[in-house]
């Protein structure tokens, strides 16, 4: 009676956790897949820094598609932190969980930003993609400095 009682113990755990987890089949993927949202939206981030810096001639519809992608990856990472992945390959900083109100603030300012360089990249001209790419970059920073390990 007493194995049956820890068995149906062990599932009901099991189906508790599942909506967490539903995403992703472990921990691990979903750290992979994270990391690989934010390495996506880096690289077209980089590219809209090289013409905000002058260091890539200006190229308006090269701007708005980097833009475009740059604000599509700003909205995934987020469901891979769930439960379990604290550990593993992962710079993430135990803070993110500790502090997940300050981390969802962070979050949500950072995709608020890139919408916003995504509206900026559409006008079609570097002054307005400067504007915005500043106060974007910031938004990234802010997150490095408390919820990543360097
Ligand atoms: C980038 C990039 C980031 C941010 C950050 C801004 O180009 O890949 O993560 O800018 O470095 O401080």
């Amino acid at each position: 009676m007493k194995t049956i009682l820890n068995l149906l113990a062990a599932a009901m755990a099991l189906t508790l956790a599942v909506p967490a987890q539903a995403q992703f089949a472990k921990p691990d993927d979903a750290i992979k897949y994270r990391k690989a949202s934010f390495n996506v939206m880096a690289t077209h981030f980089g590219r809209l820094g090289a013409m905000a810096n002058g260091r890539l001639p200006y190229d308006a519809k090269a701007a708005a598609d980097n833009a475009e992608l740059v604000t599509t990856m700003s909205k995934l990472p987020w469901a891979a932190f769930g439960e379990g992945t604290d550990k593993g390959e992962t710079r993430a900083k135990p803070e993110i969980w500790k502090e997940s109100a300050k981390y969802k603030e962070a979050a949500d300012k950072m995709q608020a930003e890139m919408a916003k360089l995504n509206v900026a990249a559409k006008v079609g001209n570097v002054e307005a993609l400067k504007a915005a790419f500043g106060p974007a970059a910031a938004s990234c920073k802010t997150c490095h400095d408390n919820f990543r390990k360097d």
